[in-house]
């Protein structure tokens, strides 16, 4: 057994930009010369354009705008502007699922494919189940999501669902999220002009809409992506580049909403559009992804992972792509301008993602059969049109077992629960490895890959060397596929464990590194948390766990720290929020924050540092309370 290097990978990547000077295609790469250096103004947040007396910028000459808001007012009105379009696209998504739910039929195409699933949020929600036939049950629920979003009254439904202690805190830090939307609206009100210019609410605001996405928009995405397709175990697949196949048409899915990457995974395994495929002249059909609907079709069908976000490129420029599916978020518009230099078809399907250069068929919940059919028929027509010369399909992938949702977890464990002593069905396995040292804590790592971070590489050295000092990782997002491409997702990667955690991967039959799904899924961590709070007693921030996005860059990720942080996680980020600005604002994030939350922000560019942080935090909280 032996990782995949980051080195192999940018070699891999080299080769495929040499494919791509041949046919005059652009790259990142290329872009982020052209880019750099950037905006001092905007990079550390003190540019303000919200009305049309600017743009306003902050120097010692000017220390105003001509409003007369200062430095800490426009940081800390672009951080929770931020925050709203995070909290909003995540919500959004969510929204989406819950209407696929609403249009759920047992003809199909979308089942109910969990119904225990439903059937347990349906009782948390106060729903009468008896004797309702599982598709009106799944109806009624799905109205109550979509409510959410607008609810006259109260806060999230999936609030309850924390720790007594933290629901306590958000009620007195005055941050319990009300309507999903409202949060939304609600933040774009108070850094509207002529409003909030107070850093202390602006933030507090940014915590409240964070998390109205983590503990609702995104809990919704999770919880009914699950009751529609399944709640993701344990399954084998594969990562990197190397999934494609050359003898296969190749059709990747890219973006981030289920309802899209199912229906194509399901008609590519249909034997009459196989048998029409090799009519074509190909051995088959290869479904592949990227980016966060990757992960989701990884975790609950063994679909193998093609790539994070800085390689959606390289999926086009192996020669061998016959079409690129997307749906929603994290798609670069470069992709129309790319696949014209390829036989390669760039299908865009959300009327939220339209782009230049592709081919627009829309996707819609009650016609999504034919819709799916037309593209899986599309890429297959396709494949005679890929001209052999532009062909390169790097040598190298990872063996991954995924699909670590909260239940399959808990059931992992009680393989390992000594039945003497322990209950089954609950996190305290995990606790009793916690506490007696045989795993020192836990670190989630998450998010994206940015330019400003060499790719990958943060995200795979520091879960080397967590899980060297027994931290088990649990992964999302991006940073999940940066470890299934190293092979830090193979259970043979325990031999990179400290001896403790080696024995606990052993024993339970686990990669170090748990894959627990898309950025949505967060939430699902969110939940693990709140489980491990319940079952030892402790309050969140008391655990030897943190968070950890070395190389994020979305507005979504801004949302996901922020809820994470008011969930009581200390969060360690890689990349400044355009917050450097204003010392008042960088010291609430890392500092203030834990008078309310209990938990702050640690930012640090520095990957070995970042990493050391971490493990002197955890080696804090297990001290603090004596274990
Ligand atoms: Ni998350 Fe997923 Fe990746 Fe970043 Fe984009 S795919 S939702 S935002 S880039 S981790």
């Amino acid at each position: 057994f032996k990782l995949t290097t980051v080195e192999e990978m940018e070699a891999a990547t080299e080769k495929l930009l040499e494919t791509g000077k041949k046919v005059g295609a652009d790259g990142w790469q290329y872009r982020v010369k052209n880019q750099t250096p950037h905006c001092k103004f905007g990079e550390t947040g003190i540019c303000c354009k919200i009305c049309s007396m600017g743009p306003c910028r902050i120097t010692p000459k000017a220390p105003k705008g001509i409003c007369g808001c200062d430095a800490h007012g426009i940081v800390a009105r672009n951080y929770l502007k931020f925050t709203a379009g995070g909290s909003a696209t995540h919500s959004d998504h969510g929204r989406e699922i819950c209407n696929t739910l609403y249009h759920a039929k047992p003809e199909g195409p979308y089942k109910v494919k969990d119904p225990e699933k439903l059937i347990r949020i349906a009782k948390e929600w106060g729903v009468e189940t008896e004797g309702k036939d599982i598709y009106d049950l799944a109806h009624e629920v799905a109205i109550l999501g979509l409510s959410e979003y607008g609810k006259v009254f109260g806060h999230q439904n999936f609030l309850k669902r924390a720790p007594q202690h933290t629901q306590e805190i958000w009620e007195r830090e005055e941050i319990a999220p009300r309507a999903i939307d409202r949060e939304v609206s609600c933040s774009l009100h108070m850094t509207h002009m002529g409003c909030s210019s107070k850093p202390e609410a602006l933030i507090r605001q940014s915590l409240r809409s964070g998390l109205s996405d983590g503990w609702g928009g995104s809990m919704a995405g999770t919880e009914f992506s699950d009751v529609l397709f399944g709640t993701p175990k344990p399954v084998d697949t594969e990562a990197n580049l190397g999934v494609m196949n050359k003898d296969n048409v190749n059709i990747v899915v890219h973006g981030h909403d289920p309802s899209l990457s199912e229906m194509i995974c399901e008609y590519a395994d249909d034997p009459e559009m196989i048998a029409y495929a090799k009519s074509k002249g190909a051995k088959g059909i290869t479904v592949s992804g990227v980016c966060c609907t990757s992960n989701e079709v990884a975790m609950r069908r063994g679909i193998p992972m093609a790539g994070n976000f800085l390689q959606q490129e390289n999926v086009v420029l192996t020669g061998a792509c016959e079409a690129i599916v997307v749906d929603v978020q994290c798609i670069f518009p470069a992709l129309g301008p790319l696949s014209k230099c390829f036989h390669t078809k760039f299908v865009t399907t959300s009327p939220i993602a339209q782009m230049p250069d592709s081919e627009f068929i829309r996707f819609h919940a009650d016609t999504a059969a034919e819709n799916a059919k037309a593209i899986v028929k599309m890429a297959i027509d396709n494949f005679e049109n890929r001209n052999p010369d532009l062909v390169y399909i790097p040598d190298m992938k990872q063996k991954a077992t995924v699909g670590y949702s909260v239940e399959a977890i808990v059931k992992t464990l009680d393989g390992v629960t000594n039945s003497q002593v322990d209950e089954t069905g609950t996190t305290k396995p995990l606790i009793e490895c916690i506490t007696s040292g045989v795993i020192r804590g836990a670190v989630a790592m998450v998010g994206c890959n940015n330019p400003k971070i060499r790719p990958d590489y943060a995200h795979i050295e520091l879960m080397k060397k967590l899980i060297a000092n027994d931290i088990i990782v649990v992964a999302s997002g991006c940073s999940a596929q940066a470890a299934a491409k190293a092979g830090l997702m193979d259970k043979e990667a325990k031999n990179l464990c400290g001896a403790g955690l080696k024995r606990v991967c052993e024993l339970a039959d686990i990669p170090p590194v748990l894959h627990m799904g898309s950025c949505v899924d967060i939430s699902r961590m969110m939940i693990l948390v709140s489980e491990l709070a319940k079952d030892s007693g402790l309050n969140i921030s008391q655990l030897p766990v943190v968070g950890c996005a070395p190389e994020w860059m979305s507005e979504k990720a801004v949302s996901i720290g922020n809820y994470v942080v008011a969930t009581g996680i200390d969060t360690f980020l890689g990349v400044d929020p355009y917050v450097s600005g204003s010392d008042q604002v960088s010291k609430l994030l890392t500092e203030g924050l834990r008078d309310w939350v209990e938990a702050a922000y640690t930012v640090e560019k520095d990957i070995e540092k970042l990493v050391d942080l971490m493990i002197e935090r955890i080696e804090e909280k297990r001290t603090a309370i004596g274990i």
